[in-house]
Parts: C-alpha cells; sequence; structure tokens
C-alpha cells in the first residue's frame, strides 16, 4: 500500500474572521486567538492533525486588514511560505478563505488579492466559509450571503469556488468536507509559480499589485 504523504490546506482570510479559531477547533491545537479590535495572528502558524486517518497541516495565517502589520507583510509571509512549499515538492489540496458573514465589510480588496494569490487555475481548491453565524439573524446572514456571492464572489465561483457555512464549534459535515479537501488533486497557486517558477519577488506578483503595496513594501526590504 502506498502511504499518502501528508496534505496541506491553507486558511486565509481578513483579521479576525475566526481562522484560528477554526484550525483549533478542527486540529486540537491551542493557538491563541483575538479577543478584541487587536489582530493576534502575526506569524504563519501550522497544526498537525487527523481527519479520517489522512494526516493533515492545517496552515494558519496572519488576517489582512491586520492592526498591527500592513497589508504587504502580511502577503509577504503568505507569499514566502507558500513559496518555500512548493518549492520543497509539496502542493496545497485546499483553502479556505474565512469571512465573518456579521461583519458588513464586504472585503473587496481582500477578494482581489485571493483572486491574484491563487488564479484561476486554483479557483476550483477555494473554499469561501463564512463564520460567526452565531452572531447574526438566519434572514440577514442568509441575504448578505446572497449579495456577497451575486456581486464579490461571482467571479471566483464562476471558476469552480465553493461557499459554504461554518459553525463554531465546526460540526461533523464541516469536519467530514475538510477530509474531503485533503483528498483533492493537488494545485499549484499563481503566487508559488510567479516566485518559484518565474523568479520574482513576492513584491512583484499579482497579488502584491492588487494589494497596491509594492513600492511601499518593496523600498522598506
Ligand atoms: N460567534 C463566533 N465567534 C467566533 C467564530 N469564530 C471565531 N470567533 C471569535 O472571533 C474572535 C476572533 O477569532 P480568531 O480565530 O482569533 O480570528 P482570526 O481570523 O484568527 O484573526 P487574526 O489572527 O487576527 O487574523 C475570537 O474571539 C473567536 O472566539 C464563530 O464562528 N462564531
Ligand atoms: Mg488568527
Amino acid at each position: 500500500m502506498t502511504l499518502r504523504s501528508d496534505a496541506l490546506i491553507a486558511v486565509i482570510g481578513p483579521t479576525g474572521a475566526g481562522k484560528t479559531t477554526l484550525v483549533n477547533r478542527m486540529s486540537g491545537v491551542n493557538f491563541k486567538i483575538g479577543y478584541g479590535l487587536q489582530s493576534e495572528t502575526q506569524q504563519i502558524q501550522t497544526a498537525k492533525c487527523t481527519l479520517d486517518g489522512q494526516r493533515v497541516h492545517l496552515i494558519d495565517t496572519p488576517g489582512f486588514d491586520n492592526t498591527e502589520m500592513a497589508d504587504g507583510d502580511v502577503l509577504y509571509l503568505i507569499g514566502t511560505y507558500l513559496a518555500d512549499i512548493y518549492r520543497s515538492g509539496r502542493q496545497l489540496t485546499g483553502i479556505l478563505y474565512l469571512h465573518s458573514i456579521n461583519s458588513n465589510q464586504a472585503g473587496i480588496q481582500n477578494i482581489r488579492i485571493l483572486e491574484k494569490l491563487c488564479g484561476d487555475n486554483a479557483m476550483a481548491s477555494v473554499t469561501i466559509c463564512t463564520t460567526m453565524w452565531n452572531n447574526v439573524s438566519e434572514h440577514v446572514g442568509a441575504e448578505r450571503e446572497q449579495e456577497l456571492a451575486a456581486r464579490l464572489w461571482n467571479n471566483m465561483i464562476s471558476k469552480g469556488a465553493t461557499i459554504r457555512r461554518v459553525l463554531d464549534p465546526p460540526t461533523e459535515e464541516d469536519m467530514a468536507y475538510a477530509t474531503k479537501l485533503c483528498l483533492r488533486k493537488p494545485v499549484t497557486l499563481d503566487i508559488q509559480r510567479e516566485i518559484v517558477d518565474e523568479g520574482k519577488s513576492v513584491f512583484n506578483t499579482k497579488a502584491a499589485w492588487a494589494l497596491g503595496c509594492r513600492g511601499d513594501a518593496f523600498w522598506r526590504r
């Protein structure tokens, strides 16, 4: 029997969307979560766990719109980490993009970055996970979800991205979904190709241009 290698799933999204909470709940680790307005996660951290016999590394990332770091620095951390993975011959099987349904911010900038970071060919590996359903009435949440899907996430959905409501704690269906993600076809993101295959710096990638950070962040380094 061939042993399947550990799956890699990245958890990305705006600060406070519940990324670390989800990683903790799924893996049983106890990474620090935020309580106030301040962003919590400042580094990439990975949690190993086993989902239905499949070993997986959940990659928790610092959020965009961070109170402690510029978005360019967040992108730098995520981009270099993803490039290192690809360089070492490993690939992601899923990208979870978290969005709080309780937020009245659409997160346009975040979506633009995500689209460029992944690229069209990887879009089918993206799941847009809406969180904080227990902080909003079902009616209001559902309306927001519909509007976001029609006006902001439509491009990603048309390229194969999936939307999913995730409860806290995740349900058995959520865990089963994550298990299935581990078994999906490994994918290469545009930012990984740009950095590793094309030799670009993080600040010359399409994601950096979408962020508009190239000038500032590039010259600071
Ligand atoms: N009601 C509710 N609260 C949640 C949910 N997920 C996370 N939270 C709370 O939201 C706060 C922020 O959660 P984190 O997991 O730290 O968010 P994060 O996305 O990792 O934030 P950064 O590390 O700053 O990027 C914490 O107080 C969590 O308890 C959820 O689904 N529902
Ligand atoms: Mg966090």
